[in-house]
Formats: structure tokens, sequence, C-alpha cells
């Protein structure tokens, strides 16, 4: 059985958002376009609390951008973002959620960040994603949302190494960029990695196919 996962198509993500993705919006047009051709929709939201170790106003003398050892991890440091509860966690607001049969809510524990939907950045904790798509008897997974150089490529690639086959909707996914070319080099490596990368268009035929 196959799913469709929404990446954190949060309000924060999106151009005019605390960590803005250009052209992040974008990505709901195709995920409504994908929304009937599943059963089972998850959508993630990143759901950090307001001292979590990812903001650099948590860490005085930093600012956005700027990279920190973390627990033996290079974190980047970002703007604060997804606060729980607050407005810019939402989901965005011009999306159906009427279809959305699960949400997960990572980056909780305050001293870890958590760009995959499916572990921890450290891998020590799961968020329960990889047990809830196993019994639900999911095999593959198609990927849409933000970011492309972040949550979407650590998605991907926890997901294979769980064992899921991993589609990534190449036109429904958009990225920070930080570098130019970020976006780019992280769908190559989900591609290396293992995972299909597909456009839209072709997602309803692969799946009747
Ligand atoms: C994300 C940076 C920080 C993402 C989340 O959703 O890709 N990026 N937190
Ligand atoms: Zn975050």
């Amino acid at each position: 059985m196959d799913a469709l996962l929404l990446v954190d198509i949060q309000n924060d993500f999106m151009p005019t958002g605390a960590l803005p993705v250009s052209d992040g919006d974008a990505v709901v047009p195709v995920a409504h376009a994908l929304m009937p051709s599943f059963e089972l929709i998850v959508a993630t939201q990143d759901w950090h609390p307001a001292d979590h170790a990812s903001f650099a106003s948590n860490h005085p003398g930093t600012q956005p951008g700027d990279v920190v050892d973390l627990d033996g991890i290079d974190q980047v440091l970002w703007p604060d973002h997804c606060v729980q509860d607050s407005p810019g966690a939402s989901f965005h607001s011009g999306m159906d959620i009427g279809p959305v049969g699960h949400v997960v809510r990572k980056g909780t524990d305050p001293r870890i960040d958590s760009y995959s939907a499916f572990f921890d950045n450290l891998h020590l904790k799961e968020t329960g994603l990889v047990d809830f798509l196993r019994e639900q008897g999911v095999s593959r997974v198609y990927l849409v949302g933000l970011a492309t150089d972040y949550c979407v490529k650590f998605t991907a690639l926890d997901g294979v190494q769980a064992g899921f086959e991993v589609v990534v909707v190449a036109d429904g996914v958009r990225a920070v960029d930080l570098s130019p070319g970020d976006g780019e080099r992280a769908i190559e490596e989900a591609r290396s990695a293992g995972c299909t990368i597909v456009v839209s268009a072709d997602v309803a035929a692969r799946r009747r196919g």
C-alpha cells in the first residue's frame, strides 16, 4: 500500500513566514492534485518549544545561518519558527487538511532537532511513524512538502533506511537553499540513496500501472 506524506506544509515555511522558503506555497496545489490518488495521507508538523536548541535566539551571540555543535553534530541555527500552537506552526491556511488521516509532530525535544519525519537528528528517538506506516501495511511513501534540503531530504533518507520505497515528487518540494544548489544536491542524494524521483503528473499513472 502507498501513502502520501506531506512534509511541514506550515505557515512559517511560506514566503511570508518566519523561515521563508521561496515559492514554498507552490507545493500546496501539488499536494491537492495528489490527494485523491491516496487512501492514506500523513502530514508532519515541525513543532518546537520556544526554547528549542535550533533557534539562534537561544544561543547568545549567534545569528540564523550560523552552525553550532549540538551534542557532537552540526546544527544550523534558524530564526524562531513553528513554535508549538503559534499561527506559524499551523498547516498552510489554504491547504485542505480534511483528507489527512494522521499527523506527526516532530522537533518537540528542546535539546535536539528533528528534520526527518521518522527520527531525530541523532537517530536516538523515533517519532512513531515507522511503526504507524507498517501497521497500516504501507510499503511505499510519496513525499511532497518543505524543505527539499532539510526535512524532505532527511525524511527520504530515513525512509529508505527504514525499508520503505520512497518516491520524491520533484515539483512538489521547494528548498531553503542557504547555499545555491542545496535543493538540487538534496534530490541527487535522495536518488543515490535509492529514492525514486518523479513529477506529480506521472503519479496517478504510475500508481495505476
Ligand atoms: C525545516 C529547517 C528547520 C524543514 C525545519 O521543514 O525543512 N528546516 N526546521
Ligand atoms: Zn525546525
